[in-house]
């Protein structure tokens, strides 16, 4: 069925690591902790002391006076993978730990007609497809050497500054001036190629607390599906010829988050109802419901979660939390893992992968709730896309981007970019 993915490169990429596994080699070779099987159980999640070596270390201080600290290693299938990530804002004393672990969850890739389908981490060995980045795809950056086996080590992961655009802008009361600031982000990248795509994961890390994440997919499109006569395309050459085959992609994240250092965690839901007032403007109440149980989710019209922390508080003694910011997405209906939106599951060290997850009962996300009672939150976040092709799309395919972001809700008493002369602010307007 699937003249439309393996390319030769792939083949022998495939079959190196096959040959390394054989011997027992592949473990050890990729970074500190990595694991070539990919879905056997990784470091445990609990705080770990040993800090990682300088090659895997990233830590950056932005511009507007907030440091990024993580560790990072690289494995086969999922490919980058971010370790220990704290956040220190201006002012706070010691970093304040967010992320125990992030990284991609699948590359779901089902086609419309119905004769493919591609779990691209698990099935496809996704991070064995890293790309040698030159130094102009990594501008002001660093690039860092993913090892894998038997192939030569490549600059695969660029860590480097990208400004964001405005942080803030507020004019004074008598227009005598305004305060004001650019923002700017620590990214981390890498470029993953699977057969005809490419697929750039990006993380940001703002000056403001925000963790952004998306994954871009260029390339080309697969020139084994350019099938005119089956209804499922959409034609890219002259009038009716040349459809390619629409498909989707649903990309999954884990988050395994490790607010102050503990991976227990509350999970809070907020839902809103607008009610209309004869006469009047309407009225929105708020509902908090904590999430005890292991939950699938969908995102709604008035309606957010938040992970909260149980080990620190920040100066105004409210719990530090992250809200989840979901990007909009296309949910691809035809299996169970795909037609929600978040999961939380109940940590469980097989549940590595979303779907495909072979090592694990139950083998993707939708199985694991069942009831668990949640300690220790591991968060999942699908966001789809329904990719009908346009002509724009011929190689080089511009990138088409699908993500979301986690934002920093309590973490600190106001914003670590509020300028000195709004220092004094917190609480009631002064
Ligand atoms: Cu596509």
């Amino acid at each position: 069925m699937s003249t439309r993915r393996p390319s030769p490169a792939r083949k022998r990429a495939r079959a190196a690591l096959a040959l390394t596994a054989l011997v027992g080699g592949a473990a050890a070779a990729a970074g500190p902790v990595a694991n070539a099987a990919g879905t056997a159980p990784q470091a445990p999640s609990a705080p770990q002391a040993a800090p990682c070596s300088a090659a895997y270390t990233i830590e950056k201080k932005l511009s507007g006076g907030t440091t990024w600290r993580m560790c990072w290693h690289y494995t086969t299938k999922a490919g980058l993978v971010l370790d220990k990530i704290t956040y220190q804002p201006k002012g706070e004393p010691r970093p304040i730990p967010v992320l125990t672990t992030a990284k991609l969850a699948q590359i779901h890739v089902p086609y419309d007609d119905g004769r493919a389908e591609y779990d691209d981490l698990t099935g496809y060995s996704f991070g064995e497809g890293v790309a040698n980045l030159g130094t102009k795809e990594c501008p002001g950056g660093t690039l860092k050497k993913v090892r894998l086996p038997d192939v030569p080590a490549v600059n695969g992961v660029c860590v480097t500054t990208r400004a964001r655009g405005h942080a803030y802008r507020l004019a004074s009361d008598d227009g005598s001036g305004v305060s004001t600031a650019q923002g700017t982000d620590l990214l981390v990248y890498t470029v993953n190629k699977v057969a005809y795509y490419e697929y750039i994961t990006e993380w940001r890390f703002s000056d403001d607390g925000t963790i952004s994440t998306q994954v871009g997919a260029t390339g080309e499109l697969s020139p084994g599906d350019y099938d005119a006569a089956d209804g499922y395309g959409m034609p890219l050459g002259k009038n009716s010829r040349d459809r390619a085959l629409s498909h989707s992609h649903n990309v999954f994240w884990r988050l395994n988050f490790g607010l102050d250092g503990s991976p227990k965690a509350k999970v809070e839901q907020f839902d809103s109802t607008t009610t209309p007032v004869a006469g009047g403007t309407p009225r929105t109440k708020t509902k908090r419901t904590t999430v005890t149980k292991e939950l699938a989710g969908n995102a709604a019209d008035q309606r957010w979660w938040r992970v909260v922390s149980t080990a620190g508080k920040n100066k105004d003694n409210h719990p530090r939390s992250y809200e989840l910011v979901l990007g909009h997405g296309s949910k691809y209906p035809g299996r169970p893992y795909t037609k929600k939106d978040v999961f939380f599951t109940q940590y469980d060290a097989c549940e590595q992968f979303a779907s495909h997850n072979r090592s694990c009962p139950g083998k993707s996300v939708d199985k694991w709730v069942n009831g668990e009672t949640l300690k220790h939150p591991i968060t999942w976040v699908n966001v789809g896309f329904h990719h009908h092709a346009r002509d724009e799309d011929q190689a080089p395919m511009p990138v088409h981007w699908q993500g979301f972001q986690i934002v920093p809700r309590d973490v600190t008493a106001m914003s670590p970019l509020t300028p000195p002369d709004f220092a004094g602010h917190n609480g009631a307007p002064h």
